[in-house]
């Protein structure tokens, strides 16, 4: 029986599931560059250059490996807008009798695909992704009955399960589980950031970043100066080149923001683990490696360690865990529309103009940008949970419903109730002040409140925490910030509300 073998943009990888035993003299591989995937949300050019890049060379390395694949490149005018078309035609050209898949990342196309065997008339087998190192129904068993879900917990499992950083005896290498304690310094220059990992396109990429300026030449950002891996090969080269150069100060920086340098010590693989290009597994493991050799920290590796198989593995638990009713959760009641400015970067607040300059230009703006930065604005200002999760979606290479909506939705909107963080992550100025230099350069006074030339972020500050009062004011973490507000005197009070409430309203011309 010949099978029709369905391989989605962001599952690139030999040892997808939907490959397992499958035979290359019979079987059909089906990949496809479809309007309704590249057109459900803005997705930044670069996204969409690497996706449909890698895709390509992806195919082309199957066929080398003596797979038979169809291809279905972009074209504005074809009739197969949807990955259902393209599989529907390739049911009937090649009278396959049978669908497999690897479960995709995405509620929306989850559903479609769910669908398929009573509208394809054909049996269809949706396998796990076994890339990630918890599946959905061992994260549903660990999260059964707790009160409380919270990561580090899950991440001690996930250590536990994979060995990364465990002695022989069971324990955490070097005493702890976690060293966050020691990853919270300023950048001040010193020690310098590496130039990013960079690829020139090939003949394949110009060709893909033609055809994005053509037919996505609305969509957010720019395909200029375009490095990223699209083969695993290079993907591969990305992961060594942090291990080599960023790595040892990944952990001393993670927390820091750079008005000059847009990539610090980050390790930029997100794009390409996502994708299916890098074995999040193998990238642990070679930071591991890296501290078992003496080149690089404790605190840096198990930080490192702990955003993907902690975080990530997380995030994707909560998604599946609690979709389709997460998408629409509002706790805090925000109705804000997003604000013009994140589309544009066109704001005198140096730290957002920034991070969205970058985001822009990048197609990625580091974690702390993300939380601190644009999330922390939106946060304070009560943005409408859906738009900004949306704005998220679009302008970010690695962004995908399932990783995107619980940071988002979850971490940075508090809009989930808690889910990812027992209180919200809103800060004042200070915190950016504290751990970036944008201050010194920027319009607003981050010492100052209520003035004209404020910081922005101070008074909006004090309006969530006093908005969000019945909220938050029982929350243990929380308890200092009311006491500090109510310490504060009347007047004092009443003029940074009177502050913030102008900046509310003069949201988009801040
Ligand atoms: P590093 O900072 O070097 O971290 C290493 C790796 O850890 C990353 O490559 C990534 O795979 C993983 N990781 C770290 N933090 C997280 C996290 N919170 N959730 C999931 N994985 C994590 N990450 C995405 O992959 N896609 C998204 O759409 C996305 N949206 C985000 C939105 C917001 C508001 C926030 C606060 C975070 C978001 N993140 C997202 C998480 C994180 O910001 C990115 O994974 C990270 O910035 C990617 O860059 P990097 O590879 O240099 O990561
Ligand atoms: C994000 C994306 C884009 C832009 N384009 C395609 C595409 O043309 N074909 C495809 O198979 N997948 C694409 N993707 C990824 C999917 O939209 C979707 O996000 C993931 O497959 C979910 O796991």
């Amino acid at each position: 029986m010949a099978n029709l073998i369905l391989i989605l943009g962001d599952q690139l990888s030999p040892q997808i599931s939907a490959l397992e035993n499958a035979n290359p003299a019979g079987d059909r591989i089906v990949m496809a560059e479809v309007a309704d995937e590249a057109g459900y949300t803005n997705h930044h050019k670069k996204k969409l250059v690497l996706l449909f890049s890698a895709m390509r060379h992806f195919a082309e390395q199957l066929k080398a490996d003596g797979w038979r694949v169809h291809y279905h490149d972009f074209a504005a005018d074809s009739e197969y807008k949807s990955l259902e078309d393209v599989v529907a035609g390739q049911l009937t050209a090649q009278s396959c009798e049978r669908v497999i898949t690897t479960e995709c990342g995405e509620w929306r196309l989850h559903e479609q695909i769910s669908q398929w065997h009573t509208r394809l008339g054909v049996p269809v087998e949706i396998r796990p992704d076994t890339r990630f190192i918890a599946g959905k129904k061992e994260f549903a068993d660990w999260a059964e009955g707790r009160k409380q879900l919270r990561m580090e917990f899950f991440y001690r499992e996930m250590r536990r399960k994979t060995g990364l950083l465990m002695t022989a005896d069971g324990d955490p290498e070097g005493g702890h589980w976690n060293f966050d304690a020691d990853n919270r310094k300023k950048w001040t220059g010193k020690p310098a950031a590496p130039a990013p990992f960079r690829v020139e396109p090939d003949d394949i990429t110009r060709q893909v970043i033609e055809l994005v300026n053509r037919h996505f030449a609305d969509h957010f950002g720019t395909t200029e100066d375009f490095h990223f891996a699209v083969t695993r090969k290079d993907a591969e080269a990305a992961l060594e080149h942090f291990i080599d150069y960023a790595l040892p100060c990944f952990g001393d920086y993670q927390d820091a923001i750079s008005d000059t340098e847009d990539w610090l010590f980050h390790a930029i693989l997100s794009p390409y683990i996502n994708c299916g290009l890098l074995d999040p597994l193998a990238a642990c493991e070679a930071a591991a490696q890296a501290w078992y050799s003496g080149r690089a920290p404790i605190n840096a590796v198990e930080g490192f360690i702990r955003q993907i198989i902690g975080w990530r593995e997380f995030v994707r638990g909560i998604y599946w865990l609690h979709m389709p009713d997460y998408a629409k959760e509002n706790r805090l009641g925000n109705s804000r529309p997003l604000p013009w400015l994140y589309w544009t970067g066109k704001t005198h607040m140096r730290c957002m103009h920034k991070a969205i300059d970058a985001t822009r230009r990048n197609a990625y703006a580091h974690h702390i940008q993300r939380l601190m930065v644009t999330g922390n604005f939106a946060l304070l200002t009560g943005i409408k949970p859906e738009e900004i999760c949306d704005w998220y979606l679009a302008v970010y290479a690695d962004a995908y419903d399932w990783v995107e909506l619980p940071n988002v939705l979850g971490m940075v909107m508090h809009a989930d109730g808690g889910h990812l963080g027992s209180k919200p992550y809103a800060a004042s100025g200070k915190y950016i002040h504290r751990m970036s230099d944008h201050c010194a350069n920027c319009h607003y006074n981050v010492n100052k409140s209520t003035e004209d030339d404020a910081c922005p972020f101070n008074a909006l500050y004090w309006h969530f925490i006093d908005r969000h009062r019945d909220d938050f004011e029982n929350n243990p973490r929380m308890g200092m910030m009311y006491r500090n507000w109510d310490k504060q005197s009347p007047d004092r009070r009443e003029a940074l509300l009177t502050r913030a409430e102008w900046l509310l309203d003069n949201v988009e011309n801040l």
